[in-house]
């Protein structure tokens, strides 16, 4: 009983002390693996991930093991007198299909998780994601059109508990449990727009619109960061997405639309974020 309540207590001591920390998804200290799944598309590329895990653990152990037997039994002492075989038919079948077989079940497995991802037929939203150097700028189309854009939060400006050259200044608002498409292009040169919980990392291209989707299926806080090179302040463009329910998603729309209906002209904030990074 006791014990039970001392677990508690460390529990919702760690949750009240950084809500911010307790529910962003993003990188780790000694990190290992994936960040946690928030989207259909990365639940399959974590199995796909996993099923590859196996297939080369597999591979590597059974190889290890050929190579200690014949070091074992066929060295010069053991086996003095060597054979003079040279084929073997069922060997050499058995090693050109095995290795296909296990080609094809990963090329179809990739393929078909490929088509998944390109697309949602559905979509039931549309959010645009155009990249500047080195800022991103969103846009909402199917709730009247409004559009911001999202610096980075310098390191003097952090607040408390806010990672650093994570923070945005401007989140992006997205409801759960919604077949969201998101359609991305450059102004400049070739941005990423990556989101690791997400499954997503999308080219930004000037002159050409790709493609993605999501579908997040619980709420949070998901960093992610330009990754492709860029320019100068490239590592200083983080993604921030906050996903909130259906209901909330309604009411942000609606202070959306008039707050950033007032923001005029961004190369003034442009200046000043940039006057705010150290160089
Ligand atoms: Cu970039």
């Amino acid at each position: 009983m006791k014990y039970r309540f001392i677990v508690s207590l460390v529990i919702f001591a760690l949750f009240s002390s950084g809500i911010e920390i307790a529910f962003a998804d993003q990188p780790e200290p000694w990190q290992m693996g994936f960040q946690p799944a928030a989207t259909p598309v990365m639940e399959q590329i974590h199995s796909f991930h996993e099923l590859l895990l196996y297939i080369l653990v597999a591979i590597t152990v059974f190889v290890l093991a050929l190579l200690v037997y014949v070091s074992v039994r066929f060295n010069e002492k053991a086996n003095p007198v060597p054979s003079k075989t040279t084929h073997n038919t069922l060997l050499e079948v058995a090693w050109t299909v095995v290795p296909i077989v296990i080609l094809v079940v990963i090329s179809v497995t990739s393929l078909k998780l490929l088509y998944f991802m390109d697309k949602t037929h559905n979509p039931e939203m549309t959010l645009k994601v155009i990249g500047h150097q080195w800022y991103w700028q969103y846009e909402y189309p199917d709730d009247g059109g409004f559009t911001f854009d999202s610096f980075m939060v310098a390191d003097n400006d952090l607040q408390e508990g806010q990672p650093r050259m994570l923070t945005v200044d401007e989140e992006v608002v997205l409801p759960i449990n919604t077949d969201i498409r998101i359609l991305v292009a450059s102004e400049d040169v070739i941005h990423n727009w990556a989101v690791p919980s997400f499954g997503i990392k999308i080219d930004l291209l000037p002159g050409r619109i790709n493609e993605t989707w999501v579908r997040i299926n619980r709420e949070g806080v998901f960093k992610g960061q330009c990754s492709e090179l860029c320019g100068a302040n490239h590592g200083f463009m983080p993604i921030s997405v906050r996903a909130v329910s259906k209901e909330a998603y309604k009411i942000w729309v609606k202070e959306a639309q008039e707050e950033y209906a007032k923001v005029g002209n961004h190369n003034v904030r442009v200046a000043e974020v940039f006057n705010s990074i150290p160089q």
